[in-house]
């Protein structure tokens, strides 16, 4: 019997198969594999009379998405709202990057738009227009029409941060499934973190089906592993000039005769978000050299204290105690700690515990 994951909370997992929901575990040698199934995943079950569903299988995943977790996405919808909380830029461009790092293309979805005046969607229109975008508001029901027709017959996940209304959207283009909603802080103007799990549910319009999911707000998003050269490639709006500036390792950002800076829209929020996410791409890429360093040199360290406990036992003749065995441990502890450079310039006499 095949299946689809809607949800997973602790070790069950609840499974759509047919019109049937089920609430079922998961056979040891998946887990044992390394494998944590997610929403999303299409399983395989066991499914005798008199005992719960058994998960004993899942098909390779056409992609997933770390946050929220996810597998065998067609889209990831990234929903911001107007006003409470207030729409925030550099946020929307993190989690864009994150998506089409993730190989996923993003759709932007513009939520509360009975909280905002037209002012502020132009501005949005101008600034990311070369994505899919949609403005609508789960209180009046404006633009829902249009945004349900993009779910047909596709897996959607919604993203975004606590309290935009992303729990309240899913509840009106599926009333049956009552998601718990939360009121946003009036003073803060941020949400509540309401929504807990990532769960799958069905819509249907015009005799057609669509799944999205609902997922955990949050409000930071880590920048994926880049460099900073690599960065530009994640902007749309830059496709067409990238390669035309005068230097190659071009950053577009104080260079002279660079493509981008004389042709893009240098004014804009996406470009002065770039260069703040461009100096973030630096310093996460120096620390990370940073601590491959420091890895590197406690590897080496540990490597020649092994060799000398070796020599150690083949001349002394004896097992080492536990006791022993625990302190050169701490030792080795402390030695990463220490400065490199004296690190290395130790005789091996001096490695000796
Ligand atoms: N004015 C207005 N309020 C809305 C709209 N959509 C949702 N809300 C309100 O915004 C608040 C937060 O909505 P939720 O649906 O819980 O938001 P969420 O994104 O699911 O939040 P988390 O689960 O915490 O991530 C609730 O009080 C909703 O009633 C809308 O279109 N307009
Ligand atoms: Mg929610
Ligand atoms: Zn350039």
């Amino acid at each position: 019997m095949e299946g689809l994951v809607t949800k997973v909370e602790a070790n069950f997992y609840s499974v759509v198969s047919g019109d049937q929901v089920m609430l079922c575990t998961q056979r040891a040698n998946i887990k044992k594999a390394g494998e944590t199934l997610r929403v999303g995943d299409r399983v395989t079950l066991e499914n005798s009379e008199d005992e719960r569903p058994v998960i004993v299988g899942f098909e390779p995943r056409r992609n997933e998405l770390q946050r929220p977790a996810m597998a065998n996405i067609d889209q990831v919808l990234l929903v911001m709202s107007c006003l409470q909380p207030d729409f925030n830029s550099n946020l929307i461009d993190r989690l864009i990057l994150s998506v089409r790092w993730e190989k996923l293309e993003p759709v932007i979805c513009v939520s509360k738009t009975d909280l905002a005046d037209e002012e502020l969607e132009e501005w949005l229109r101008e600034e990311y227009c070369e994505f899919p975008l949609y403005f609508f508001s789960s209180a009046t029901g404006e633009g829902l029409e249009a945004l349900e027709a993009t779910l047909m017959k596709k897996v959607s996940v919604l993203a975004g941060p606590s309290g935009v209304g992303k729990s309240s959207l899913i509840n009106r283009f599926n009333p049956d499934c009552h998601l718990s909603t939360g009121e946003v802080n009036q003073k803060l103007g941020t949400g509540k973190h309401t929504t807990r799990h990532v769960s799958l549910h069905p819509v249907y319009y015009k005799d057609q089906t669509g799944w999205i999911a609902d997922s955990p707000g949050f409000s930071a998003c880590e920048l994926p592993p880049l460099e900073a050269s690599e960065l530009a490639n994640y902007y749309p709006e830059f496709a067409r000039w990238l390669g035309k500036c005068e230097y190659n390792d071009c950053l577009h950002r104080e260079e002279e005769n660079c493509a981008i800076k004389e042709n893009c829209d240098t004014e804009s929020e996406r470009y002065y978000n770039y260069l703040r996410l461009l100096q973030e791409v630096e310093e996460r890429f120096r620390e990370r050299q940073d601590s491959r360093k420091s890895e590197d040199l406690t590897k080496k360290a540990v490597g020649k204290n092994l060799q000398n406990q070796v020599l150690k036992l083949g001349t002394v003749g004896r097992v080492r105690s536990r006791r022993t065995q625990k302190q050169a441990l701490e030792q080795i502890n402390n030695w990463a700690e220490l400065d490199p450079d004296a690190l290395e310039e130790l005789t091996p006499e001096e490695w000796r515990i």
